[in-house]
């Protein structure tokens, strides 16, 4: 696999946010290594694993397989709520939200290198100084709501996008899910957004690579990056 048109972390070593995609259910039929090499050909720059029904042996062994997958190419892995999958995986970052492992706890149990990210569904969050300390990117959680995943919090909106970007620290960079298409990235990130992150608009899409290059496409012209 090659690696998508301009990956990788930058010079301070920080990820690349911009096209952020989350696992999901794909279509039936294909291979969920097949939809995201698809997808990092496509333009995607950070992959998260995130699976709900499996055993933690489950998420480590394709963890540990889309790991080798992405070897070379740049893209961010990081692994949804479970810091013991992400401390088996070579390299995994871990995302977490407010329910779950505190930021701080995970940066120590997974060390400096690690990305670590955590969903901002409050803006009461943003009180907690280690937990900001402890993160490398924040996330707007959600935007819009989603049939992907109906038992979010409430939905920030683009407003919300703009209030938080204006509280979050600016060496934090705020990510957005919930709801975003190539319809309404742009808007996002004109929003303040840094990057944005799917689920269905990648996993569901009938052409994955097709899909995540119009959707970076939208994220690199918002960010004057084009
Ligand atoms: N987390 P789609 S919304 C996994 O708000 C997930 O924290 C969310 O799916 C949150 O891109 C979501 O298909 C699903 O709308 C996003």
């Amino acid at each position: 696999m090659t690696a998508g048109p301009g990956v990788g972390a930058d010079a301070a070593g920080r990820p690349d946010l911009r096209l952020y995609l989350v696992t999901g259910d794909v279509p039936a039929g294909a291979d969920l290594a097949d939809v995201v090499s698809a997808a990092v050909e496509g333009g995607v720059t950070t992959l998260q694993l995130r699976d709900k029904s499996g055993t933690r042996d489950d998420v480590i062994r394709v963890g540990t397989r889309l790991v080798e997958r992405l070897a070379g190419t740049g893209v961010t892995f990081i692994v949804n709520d479970d810091v013991d999958a992400a401390r088996a995986i070579p390299g995994a970052g871990l995302h977490v939200g407010p329910d779950d492992l505190h930021p701080a706890d995970a940066r120590s149990s997974l060390g400096d290198a690690a990305v670590i990210g955590w969903s901002i569904h409050d803006v009461a969050q943003l009180d907690d100084a280690a937990a900001l300390e402890a993160c490398d990117y924040l996330a707007v959680s959600p935007v819009w709501p989603t049939p992907t995943k109906p038992d979010t919090t409430t939905p920030w909106g683009l407003d919300g996008v703009r209030r938080l970007r204006d509280a979050v620290p600016a060496r934090l960079p705020l990510v957005a899910i919930g709801g975003i298409t190539a319809a309404n990235a742009a808007s996002v990130v004109g929003a303040g957004a840094d990057g944005v992150c799917v689920v269905s608009a990648i996993c569901s899409a009938a052409d994955p690579q097709a899909a995540a290059h119009t959707l970076r496409a939208q994220v690199d012209a918002a960010l004057g990056r084009a």
